[in-house]
């Protein structure tokens, strides 16, 4: 295992070495992980990032996990995209709450050239605002990655989801090496890659290896690393193999492993406790914190699914003694010095 200087980023870690982090014992683990994230980031500061759904559902894609596939039996009825007022509107509520991050997504395969005006205009009104801006729109071609980076788009958030080896159980309609072309244009055209998956698949621990390693060994770090735990959507297949076989849930701790290990193998990214939140305690949550996570989603939805609300999130923060965080380091041209609004109210709460 390797000694190297907390702050070292390496590409070339081994599947041995990453397996062996996830058995080192957990509270050595979890120690190992705390250091990497203390000589990092600000160990107690949490970005508040709100997500929004500019076109649900009626996704042709068939990931096993979502209900937002044509495939599966979730009840989500499919819109058309929003228009732009209304997402700023949304926007603007969200740095109202304290956000300094806004994510936008929608369930395509990729967007289409027509959609691109549009989806443009979002980015720039976004922008405007001081927050951060992230969109999760499909697969992208070089072209378009150059569009959304020329309208100052800061992340693209793609997900590799799951191991190269698991990846064919979980979806059949795009491979994995679609998946890395996609980061590799974001990544060519100078965007900060957001790339993560989803853990509690029912997946083997060398497959939480294999997803880890995947990431910590592309060109660059994907900048943010979004960690989620599966939602089980009824009518979903996974979440109706869950259902079936409850065993197959991840347990805490093993969240808790896999949150480190990414907060180890790499040490400059944003690492985001995402989706599952519901299911989990403030002290597995804390536990995250603790681990190297230092970002959530808040707000009372996901894309589709229930997310603890903005107020408990912050009553959370207050007992843990987390400050929402600025804006982040990545975001470049945005105005470091801007404070969210939840700060102020946290502040006034002292
Ligand atoms: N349609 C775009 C795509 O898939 O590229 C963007 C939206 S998609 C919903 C973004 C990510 O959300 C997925 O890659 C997956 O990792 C995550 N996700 C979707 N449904 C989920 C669920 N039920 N539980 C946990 N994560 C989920
Ligand atoms: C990511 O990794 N997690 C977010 C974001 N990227 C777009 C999405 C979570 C979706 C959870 C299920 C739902 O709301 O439908
Ligand atoms: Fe479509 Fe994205 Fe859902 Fe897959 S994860 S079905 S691509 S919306």
């Amino acid at each position: 295992m390797t000694d190297a200087p907390h702050n070292a980023i390496r590409n070339d870690w081994t599947r041995e070495e990453i397996a062996a982090l996830f058995d080192l014992p957990f509270t050595e683990l979890v120690f190992r992980a705390a250091e990497v994230h203390r000589a990092n980031h600000k160990a107690n500061e949490v970005q508040l990032s709100t997500l929004l759904s500019i076109k649900t559902g009626g996704c042709q894609e068939d990931c096993g996990y979502c209900s937002q596939s044509v495939h599966a039996k979730s009840g989500v009825k499919a819109t058309k995209l929003m228009g732009v007022s209304e997402v700023l509107q949304r926007a603007a509520q969200a740095a109202d709450q304290g956000s300094t991050r806004f994510c936008m997504g929608a369930a395509w395969r990729n967007p289409k050239d027509r959609d691109m005006p549009a989806i443009i205009e979002m980015v720039k009104g976004v922008r405007a605002m001081g927050m951060e801006t992230c969109m999760t729109l499909g697969m992208l071609t070089a072209e378009q990655a150059d569009m959304l980076k020329e309208a100052g788009l800061d992340y693209y958030n793609h997900n590799i989801d799951t191991s190269p080896e698991r990846y064919d159980d979980v979806i059949t309609t795009r491979t994995m090496e679609d998946r890395l072309d996609t980061l590799s244009n974001v990544r060519m055209a100078g965007m900060n890659v957001c790339s993560g998956g989803i853990v509690g698949m029912g997946e083997t621990r060398a497959d939480r290896v294999g997803f880890v390693h995947t990431l910590a060994t592309l060109p660059d770090h994907p900048q943010s690393v979004p960690v989620n735990a599966l939602v089980p959507v009824k009518g979903t297949v996974l979440g109706d193999m869950l259902a079936d076989t409850p065993m197959a849930k991840i347990d805490d701790v093993e969240f808790v492993r896999t949150v480190a290990v990414a907060r180890i193998t790499m040490p400059g990214s944003m690492v985001r406790l995402s989706a599952g939140r519901e299911s989990m305690s403030e002290m597995t949550q804390a536990m995250c914190f603790m681990a190297g996570a230092n970002s959530i989603f808040t707000g009372d939805k996901l894309l589709t699914a229930p997310n603890a609300g903005d107020d408990s999130d912050l009553a959370m923060f207050e007992r843990l003694g987390i400050k929402p965080m600025a804006i982040t380091e990545t975001s470049a041209d945005v105005d470091a010095s801007r404070m969210p609004k939840g700060c102020a109210k946290l502040e006034a709460a002292e």
